[in-house]
């Protein structure tokens, strides 16, 4: 039985190690040196190269590194298998330090300090709201979404969700569909969106979504916040936003194309936040623990865990 590991070389090696350390029976290869093909059953990829997957003729699985599968769905001649995603306790704490950390900071303004801050000037700015007067809206109630909202409730905003399908949690007011979309954003001074990239959300992040955030929040505008994937924004829509005061401010962690050109006004723009795709990473022995188990669970008989559905594309 063999594991073929397709990902950046540094990270393959070490996951190798782990996988290794963990079942010192399971043979384990590094893409591009994968030795006889047909011994191939199983497939830990991050971003594989298009076609790679549809030269393994016994392939059983194929493991998602991140939480995300677009970087395995995106190519052409993807083989018809399970593909099981990473799903981690770690992995949702970092995006939830991520979302609170980014709410924060937009409440408390702490881009207008930052600014003070190097014109050496020392003001009390009083305009900064309770979080009980801050409406946070996050798109995307999934593993990491729902957890995002229970500390986001915790920490005293007033916190609805937004999801495909509707979803019930106390204390948060939940919204679904296009039809529950346009009045979870009238209701919403801080957005975060924890989408999925699919053909339905790409692109959603656009004009006329932001458009419709709230006017009458206790901010200077409404905040966008994507730690979702960059490709469900439009980034030109973001920026002629942040022009024209339908948004007062974002924290991008992802982008239309990353790494993020030099040439992008986002780098510069004072009321914007970048951090490099780096939200919530995944831990290097957990995604070894993780898929060491999803192994042993396939080859006891048992049901592998948190498998994608390919039609829905998350
Ligand atoms: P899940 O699959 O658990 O949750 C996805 C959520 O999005 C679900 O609530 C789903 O609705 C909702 N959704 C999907 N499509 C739509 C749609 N068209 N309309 C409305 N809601 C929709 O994913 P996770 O929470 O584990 O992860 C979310 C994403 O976060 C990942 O796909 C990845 O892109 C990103 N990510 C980014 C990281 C970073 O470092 N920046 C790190 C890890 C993940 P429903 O509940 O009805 O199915
Ligand atoms: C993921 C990511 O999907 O890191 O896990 O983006």
């Amino acid at each position: 039985m063999a594991l073929l590991i397709a990902t950046r070389k540094i990270r393959a090696d070490c996951f190798a190690k782990g996988l290794i350390k963990l079942d010192p029976n399971l043979d384990v290869r590094v893409w591009p040196e994968t030795g006889n093909l047909a011994e191939i059953r199983y497939a830990l990829v991050w971003k594989p190269k298009h076609g790679v997957l549809a030269t393994l003729p016994n392939l059983e699985v194929i493991f998602s590194i991140g939480a995300g599968v677009d970087h395995v769905l995106s190519d052409p001649d993807l083989p018809d298998l399970p593909l099981v995603r990473f799903v981690d306790p770690n992995l949702t704490m970092r995006m939830t330090e991520y979302v609170c950390l980014h709410v924060l900071l937009h409440q408390r303004r702490m881009l207008d300090y930052a600014e003070l801050q190097r014109e050496k000037t020392w003001k009390d700015w009083s305009q900064q709201p309770g979080a009980n007067e801050v409406r946070v809206g996050v798109m995307g109630l999934g593993v990491l979404g729902l957890d995002a909202v229970e500390k986001l409730k915790m920490l005293g905003y007033q916190v609805a969700g937004w999801s495909r399908s509707q979803k019930k949690i106390d204390g948060v007011e939940c919204f679904s569909g296009g039809d529950g979309l346009k009045p979870f954003l009238a209701r919403t001074d801080i957005l975060v969106c924890l989408l999925p990239h699919t053909p339905e959300t790409e692109g959603f992040l656009n004009a006329e979504l932001i458009s419709s955030l709230a006017q009458d929040g206790p901010l200077p505008g409404p905040v966008l916040i994507n730690a979702g994937r960059g490709r469900v924004q439009v980034e030109a829509d973001i920026l002629e936003a942040l022009e024209d005061g339908s948004l007062w401010e974002a924290s991008l962690d992802v982008f239309e194309e990353e790494p993020l050109p030099a040439s992008s006004p986002l780098w510069s723009h004072p009321r914007v936040v970048i951090t490099p795709h780096n939200a919530s990473i995944s831990d290097d022995r957990a995604v070894c623990r993780y898929f060491s188990e999803q192994i042993a669970r396939h080859e006891g008989g048992e049901p592998l865990q948190n498998v994608v559905d390919l039609k829905q594309g998350y």
